[in-house]
């Protein structure tokens, strides 16, 4: 632990956890802009560290303080510290941020550090905690630490706790990470805006020392839910929507750009997962059986745990999964409102299925070339129709598995559990290779008849010729709500 009165000692563990950083994120591909600062100004403001990339990071080895099991933020990355006379310190910088949120579809967000979400930021139970924000949106802002115990004037609600950060300016909160677990942070002012444009960040405090409650894991992974209103061929989100958000991600990624959660068979994984849009998202994972062994709260006490394979996570909740990944294969692991995890365009089309277009379409088409009926046979077509889609659109559904389309979008992703995933590397082996004769395959067999009542008026069931002419036409309310 660095306690060193010398200002000039603060320089060798700046240096080395520059040098981890630029190190891990010279593996994964991504470049780091940092700013080349003079050390006169490196003792005022810890160093601006900003990234890029949207690619998941490898996790940042603490090199300086106490030591701990880092975690993996998908499609994040862990804001680099420096210590200073024992006090952990970080700068986060709130700023406007291009986001990648699909291979193919950018969204003009606001973030912190080049990324919306901002960077993870990791400590230990029992550091001091510097973090200076400095404002670099066109309108104030604050930063509210949620969940964390702290001095009242340290929360970060603006009028209540401080004054608003205006443009422009640098504000510094300190505070002791007094509990152990997992906490978000966000702005307390124009909260609206800010955070429909993508401000929040991740905040994990690991235990001290070995605790009851806490196992240690061989995969620690964590992501924020939040959604979007972004019209197709938009590039920025429309901040007055309540409910009827059309993009859902995690950390500001849709499927196929989420990246999969790459694990060893036998590891035991937790999963922190924030949820700071406006509505629950029962979160399920395929193929497992987990607990949920914490909250914003804290740990959860141990007679409190029962096995799940979905868990919902209210509005401004988060829940940390545990479980033990013994299943080998490629897993999915989703958002279980069938609308999240599809992305623009799916929503508002009436139902089509059942109905016979032909003659309407070719009239159409004269007036319109480009005109197609959506979901005649269901949505599945969508997934291989080259439908004409606006420019910088994530598409509806879509996905490429060793199967075929996915026809997933928005809150997917994938569990890739292998037995010879190396211990603590966190990268892609690819897609699983299935023992023969363990993928489910067309019967070829012959077929029986099914069996019919043929009509007999011997039970209550409605008599077959009466049901014949029976026919329902059903189309789904243009402006319904599928927030909740
Ligand atoms: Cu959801």
């Amino acid at each position: 632990m660095m306690t060193s009165k010398q200002p000039t000692s603060e320089s060798q563990p700046m240096l080395e956890a520059r040098r981890r950083f630029l190190q891990f994120a010279g593996v994964s591909g991504g470049a780091v802009a940092a700013a080349a600062v003079s050390p006169v100004a490196m003792a005022a403001l810890p160093e601006l560290v900003t990234q890029p990339s949207p690619d998941s990071m490898p996790p940042l080895v603490p090199s300086t303080g106490r030591d701990y099991n880092p975690v993996l933020t998908i499609n994040g990355w862990t804001l680099p510290w420096r210590m200073r006379e024992g006090v952990k310190e970080f700068h986060l910088v709130a700023e406007p941020v291009v986001r990648e949120m699909a291979p193919g579809f950018k969204a003009h967000l606001w973030g912190y550090n080049g990324q919306s979400p901002g960077p993870t930021i990791e400590v230990v139970e029992g550091d001091r905690v510097r973090i200076y924000v400095t404002n670099r949106l066109p309108e104030h802002t604050s930063v509210h630490w949620h969940g964390q115990r702290l001095p009242n004037g340290m929360d970060g609600v603006t009028g209540l706790n401080q004054k608003a950060i205006p443009p422009g300016k640098t504000f510094v909160y300190e505070f002791v990470a007094r509990r152990p677990g997992t906490f978000m942070y966000h702005p307390h002012a124009d909260e609206m805006t800010q955070m429909a444009m993508g401000m929040m960040g991740s905040w994990v405090t690991h235990p001290r020392e070995k605790h009851p409650l806490i196992e240690p894991v061989d995969r620690d992974f964590c992501f924020l839910l939040n959604s979007y209103d972004i019209e197709p061929g938009a590039y920025t989100p429309k901040i007055m929507t309540m409910l009827n958000f059309n993009l859902w991600s995690w950390n500001s990624r849709l499927f196929p750009g989420i990246d999969s959660f790459n694990v060893r068979k036998g590891d035991r994984v937790r999963m922190r997962i924030g949820n700071l849009t406006m509505t629950n998202h029962p979160i399920h994972v395929h193929g497992h059986e987990f607990e949920v062994s914490g909250t914003d709260g804290g740990p959860t006490p141990k007679a409190g745990r029962w096995p799940e394979v979905t868990t919902d996570i209210a509005v401004g909740q988060m829940r940390q999964i545990e479980f033990i990944a013994d299943e080998l294969g490629d897993w999915a692991m989703h958002c279980h409102k069938s609308h999240h995890t599809m992305n623009a365009m799916g929503h508002d089309v009436p139902t089509m299925i059942g109905v016979d277009h032909q003659g309407l379409t070719r009239q159409i088409q004269e007036l319109l070339p480009e005109y197609m009926v959506m979901g005649e046979r269901g949505m599945a077509d969508m997934t291989e129709m080259a439908m004409p889609i606006p420019e910088n659109t994530a598409p509806m559904m879509t996905g490429e598995g060793p199967f075929g389309s996915v026809e997933m979008g928005g809150m997917f992703s994938v569990l890739k559990v292998r037995d010879n995933q190396p211990p603590g590397d966190y990268s892609n082996p690819g897609w699983y290779e299935h023992p023969p004769g363990t993928v489910a395959s067309e019967y070829t067999g012959a077929m029986a008849e099914p069996h019919r009542d043929a009509g007999k008026k011997t039970s209550s069931a409605m008599p077959l010729e009466q049901a014949a002419d029976i026919e329902v036409q059903i189309r789904k309310p243009r402006s319904h709500q599928h927030g909740g």
